[in-house]
């Protein structure tokens, strides 16, 4: 047993005009390929009983920084290709329990975009910016570095589970946006999955478990 590299739930030419055909193939046949590929590596994994990625994460920051940084590198792709979709397949906006959360939490959807659009541009060098349930069952926003996942008990400045995730590192933006972060961060909300998030919310983050990624 090893961790595979999932495939895109979508075609890599799917998201455009807002994120391009070339940068979904390197970023994920070659970045995220990668960061399976040296997790098995550094886990040696030759046991029959795989642990679960949600317990190498839980545990990632008083594990070794391989592990963390390709367990995170992991999840964290996973999850943002869960967290986007292709225009018109779902919900252009939160629904539900979920949109119920944003609006008692910033009184907006635009409010809640516009904190988390500030955290993705804020973040120094590599990172992610987070939306998530914390211990309290509050929404929050947050953003990490390098491979950094809220799930790392101890690790950010918020413990959460996240729902939704944007990567900013520029792997993921440079080849179309160059250094206009800014403007790949507003254009990614065309092809966010609100249905999938509202999901993820309403089954696995608002009871405080981590959304599975196979
Ligand atoms: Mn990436």
């Amino acid at each position: 047993m090893s961790f595979k590299l999932p495939d895109l739930p979508y075609d890599y030419n799917a998201l455009e005009p807002y994120i391009d055909t070339e940068t979904m193939h390197l970023h994920h046949d070659a970045h995220h390929a990668n960061y399976v590929a040296k997790l098995n590596a550094a886990l040696g994994i030759t046991a029959p009983n795989t642990p679960s990625l949600t317990d190498i994460i839980a545990t990632a920051g008083k594990s070794t920084v391989a592990i963390r940084n390709n367990a995170g590198g992991h999840y964290n792709h996973s999850l943002f290709w869960k967290s986007m979709t292709p225009v018109g397949t779902t919900n252009p906006k939160p629904t539900g329990s979920l949109k119920e959360a944003i609006d008692g939490k910033w009184g907006s959807v635009e409010e809640m975009q516009r904190v988390f659009n500030d955290a993705a541009a804020n973040r120094f060098g590599s990172g992610w910016a987070w939306l998530g349930v914390d211990g309290g069952g509050e929404l929050q926003i947050v953003s990490t570095g390098n491979m950094d996942n809220p799930l790392m008990k101890g690790v950010c400045e918020v413990d959460m589970v996240p729902v939704l995730v944007l990567d900013v590192w520029e792997h993921a933006y440079y080849l179309k946006y160059q250094n206009r972060r800014p403007e790949y961060i507003q254009r990614w909300w065309s092809v966010v999955n609100w249905d999938q998030a509202a999901e993820h919310y309403d089954l696995y983050a608002s009871k405080g478990v981590p959304v599975p990624i196979a």
